[in-house]
């Protein structure tokens, strides 16, 4: 079974935090999710202790070590999601970048780097087709 390290933002905003546990329960049918706490709806944008910062910085780039391939939802920018693309694509990780057309506002530096499959989106009908696809 491939491991999918999923990533959406948490200290970003936490505004699509139900399309990315709704996301994580789609790719769990399908695949093993290394970072399901990130579709936890009751996870705050604000926690933190910044003694723990590391600990979660040291798990997150070793699940990234180990992944077969990352999946982020952007259409919420996150600079934790950016540092993570940027990450897995320096080990060569196959990286899926969904962004919703109308309410999202990729970066150019993950729009504009080739190596990133961008798949925008319209509705959630066509995010979890496409998400499907990732799979078959
Ligand atoms: O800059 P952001 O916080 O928006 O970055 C979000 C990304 O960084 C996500 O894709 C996560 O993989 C990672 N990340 C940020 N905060 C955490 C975190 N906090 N735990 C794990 N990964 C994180 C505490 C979670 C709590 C359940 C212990």
């Amino acid at each position: 079974m491939k491991k999918v390290y999923f990533a959406g933002s948490i200290r970003g905003g936490r505004a699509d935090a139900e399309l990315y546990r709704r996301m994580i329960e789609f790719i769990k049918e399908r695949a093993l999710v290394l970072t399901e706490h990130v579709g936890d709806l009751s996870l705050s944008e604000l926690e933190g202790e910044y003694d723990r910062d590391r600990l979660i910085y040291t798990q997150d780039t070793q699940w990234i070590r180990e992944c077969d391939l990352l999946i982020a939802e952007c259409t919420c920018p996150s600079l934790g999601v950016g540092y993570e693309l940027c990450y897995a694509e320096k080990l060569s990780k196959p990286c899926f970048v969904f962004c919703n057309k109308s309410s999202g506002n990729l970066s150019a530096m993950i729009k504009g780097d080739p190596y990133y499959k961008i798949m925008p989106y319209e509705s959630a009908h066509e995010l979890f087709e496409k998400l499907g696809e990732i799979f078959d």
